[in-house]
């Protein structure tokens, strides 16, 4: 009886703490609830709003009324009078902070202005609620620099994304952002030249929206694709610098990656540069972040003997170097951190090629994100993610990072995803969820990536219906099925007609519009296996027909669809185990309809090369769209010896049969454009 009680008690209390914390995220380091304090406050009255951070202060009353009868808070940080009695409370941790929610009072103390800001954050999400819990919290990060490198091939993020992007780091407590998108000439190819004056008041706008959301606005150059070691450059790199000072910047990084010169790649001379401008530039100004290193040798794969060893020795002590692990694209474990620290002589700062897509840019990566050690906090300078050049679709991933870099002990990949679709798509959670179960793997690439767990509730019904389908028709078997493709076209219906979220709904749309046309090809093919069973000759030709012309339909899908566009992919969704499962099924459809009868079997394809991606090699150069002209005049794929190790893509050619005039049809991976037809 006694024991029961206790059991009894024990799991209430637990479920009771289950609930309140995983609403919060990222995870806090430490958290006592209590019972309930107030019910959801509209007013508070704000004690400390003089010397408190501006930017917490801004974030209360942008969130509540203002009223003697509301909730008290008191803010500020260790220092400041309105806190001086909770001091003891305060982590001594840098962004660290001291929260409580009391029946009468909040306190909100920070050990420094961002942490009083968190603060704020972790108290707006527990204000969310309709009954808001008491509690105590200590709380602070544990790795220093968290946030994003938007660092990837393609079309670079609208000012809009980034704007959109910044909110988002603010509520989730990343505190970086590196702008370095390859494809922006003032960044790379024109990397010497000031910014035009539309563009460069809109870096100026970024850098203060970064700034209220505690964000460090990093701009990056990549002058390595032809700097030259003279002091004409030197004075070039210092005069850029010091344009973007002038709009507001203040944090900066040089990246050395993807670049061909010898000269260019010399640690020495690189190490030399870096050295150069923080004494004639950051030393100058008092104001100015630390500066970050991309290097060429950014992986261990890449690096030689004496290149990092040789930027480990001489460059200043105080610029941090980035690295993105054992290889490109790789998640990062213990033994790469021992690694490439004890080369460089100090803390490597993660260059995450994660959910970067530009080598894949037809498949959306919204998976959960797992991989990462859980032990490398120390040993870290800063952690980034290179995202996708889809912005709302990667906050997915970046919801994990940040709950990950936060407090990375306590990190888990599956119950941080569960939360990202909750708080991304809170009114279409159900549906949200099919599709990005089905968006997950990256596919084969030559990166070799990949990501398990792509459609996994349906492969278990897929599983399933292969097994019992040895024994012939199965009615039931097939229903489940049909089910399984309803589930994803009711989820693709749900979205697209979605009136929230648009941002996210309108970026991912071509991929929702793809899953639905999957999940239609998928019920037209369980029709094929009753009609077949039937003997229905017409209504079988006449369903495959259908199911062919869905197929050619998805073909005309694209993203990216607009003027000036540098990528157009055609999406491709559940390549891992529904649509192939979709093409076996049709394949042994077709086989055995032919087998039975003869009526039109002429309409099906007869297939000499199998559909799909290939790289195409005449007299040993390779077939490349160099797609140098984006507005299409003039512009014929060519023949190159070399591989295009920078952007794959431009050598892949899909390789379809139109199903009803049996012709082969090659168009590029990269921009879908046709060589034949
Ligand atoms: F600087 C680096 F850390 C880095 O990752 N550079 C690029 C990056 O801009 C790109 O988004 C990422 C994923 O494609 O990989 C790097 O670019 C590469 C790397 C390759 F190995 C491009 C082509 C490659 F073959």
């Amino acid at each position: 009886m006694k024991k029961n009680r206790i059991l009894v008690s024990w799991m209430a209390a637990l479920s009771f703490v289950a609930a309140t914390a995983q609403s919060l995220s990222p995870l806090p380091q430490r958290v006592v609830w209590g019972d309930k304090a107030f019910d959801q406050p509209k007013n508070i009255a704000i004690k400390g709003a003089d010397e408190a951070d501006v930017d917490a202060v801004a974030l209360l009353r942008s969130n509540f009324g203002e009223g003697k009868k509301g909730i008290k808070v008191v803010i500020g940080e260790r220092g400041d009078k309105a806190v001086k009695a909770y001091e003891a409370q305060i982590p001594n941790k840098v962004e660290g902070y001291y929260l409580s929610v009391g029946k009468n009072q909040v306190v909100i103390a920070g050990n420094d202005e961002a942490g009083t800001y968190y603060g704020v954050q972790t108290f707006l999400q527990m204000a969310a609620q309709a009954e808001v819990m008491k509690a105590e919290v200590q709380d602070w990060p544990d790795v220093l620099e968290r946030g994003v490198v938007e660092g990837f091939y393609g079309n670079p993020w609208s000012h809009t994304d980034r704007l959109r992007q910044f909110d988002f780091y603010g509520k989730n407590k990343l505190n970086v952002y590196i702008y370095g998108p390859k494809d922006d000439p003032y960044h790379r190819n024109q990397w010497r030249e000031a910014y035009p004056e539309a563009e460069a008041q809109r870096i100026s706008e970024l850098a203060k929206a970064a700034a209220q959301n505690k964000v460090n606005f990093v701009w990056a150059m990549h002058p390595g694709g032809d700097i030259q070691w003279n002091e004409a450059d030197l004075n070039s790199s210092i005069q850029k610098l010091e344009w973007m000072y002038a709009l507001g910047v203040r944090a900066f990084a040089i990246f050395f990656d993807d670049i061909f010169g010898a000269e260019q790649s010399k640690g020495e001379k690189q190490a030399e540069y870096m050295n150069y401008l923080n004494r004639e530039f950051v030393q100058k100004h008092p104001d100015v972040a630390p500066l970050i290193l991309c290097p060429t040798e950014y992986n261990k794969s890449w690096a030689g003997k004496n290149y990092l060893p040789a930027l480990g020795r001489t460059m200043d002590k105080d610029i941090r170097i980035m690295w993105t692990g054992a290889t490109v694209v790789d998640m990062i474990n213990k033994s790469d951190m021992d690694w490439i620290n004890e080369r460089i002589q100090r803390n490597a700062y993660i260059w995450l090629n994660y959910p970067v897509n530009d080598f894949c840019i037809d498949h959306m990566l919204m998976g959960p994100t797992y991989g990462n050690d859980l032990d490398i906090a120390e040993q870290l300078s800063g952690f980034v993610s290179n995202p996708m050049e889809y912005a709302e679709a990667s906050k997915v991933s970046l919801y994990s990072i940040a709950d990950y870099t936060w407090n990375m002990d306590a990190y888990s990949s599956q119950a941080s995803w569960e939360q990202a679709l909750r708080v991304l798509m809170p009114k279409h959670v159900e549906a949200f969820r099919v599709f990005c179960q089905h968006n997950v793997d990256l596919g084969p690439t030559g990166h070799g990536l990949r990501r398990q767990g792509e459609s996994a509730a349906f492969k278990k019904s897929a599983d399933a219906f292969s097994a019992s389908l040895a024994g012939g028709y199965n009615v039931d078997a097939v229903e489940a099925m049909t089910a399984e493709f309803k589930t994803m076209i009711d989820a693709a219906d749900e979205l697209l007609t979605s009136t929230e979220e648009p941002e996210m709904i309108a970026e991912i749309t071509p991929w929702i519009e793809v899953m639905k046309i999957i999940g239609q090809r998928g019920e037209k093919v369980m029709q094929l296996y009753t009609l077949l069973n039937e003997g229905n000759e017409k209504a079988f030709v006449e369903t495959y027909e259908a199911l062919a012309q869905l197929e050619q339909k998805q073909k005309t899908i694209l993203s990216r669809n607009f003027e000036g566009s540098i990528k157009k992919p055609n999406p491709t969704v559940a390549n891992e185990v529904v649509v192939p499962f979709i093409k076996t099924c049709t394949k042994g459809l077709i086989r055995e309809y032919k087998n039975k009868h003869d009526y039109r079997t002429d309409i099906f394809p007869a297939e000499l090369i199998e559909e799909g991606r290939y790289y195409i090699k005449v007299n040993g150069q390779w077939l490349t769209d160099e797609n140098a002209n984006p507005d299409r005049t003039g512009d014929f794929p060519v023949l190159k010896a070399e591989e295009d190790v920078i952007n794959p893509q431009r050598q892949e050619w899909n390789i379809t049969i139109d199903p009803v005039t049996e012709r082969y049809k090659i168009t590029n991976a990269q921009d879908g454009r046709y060589i034949n037809e």
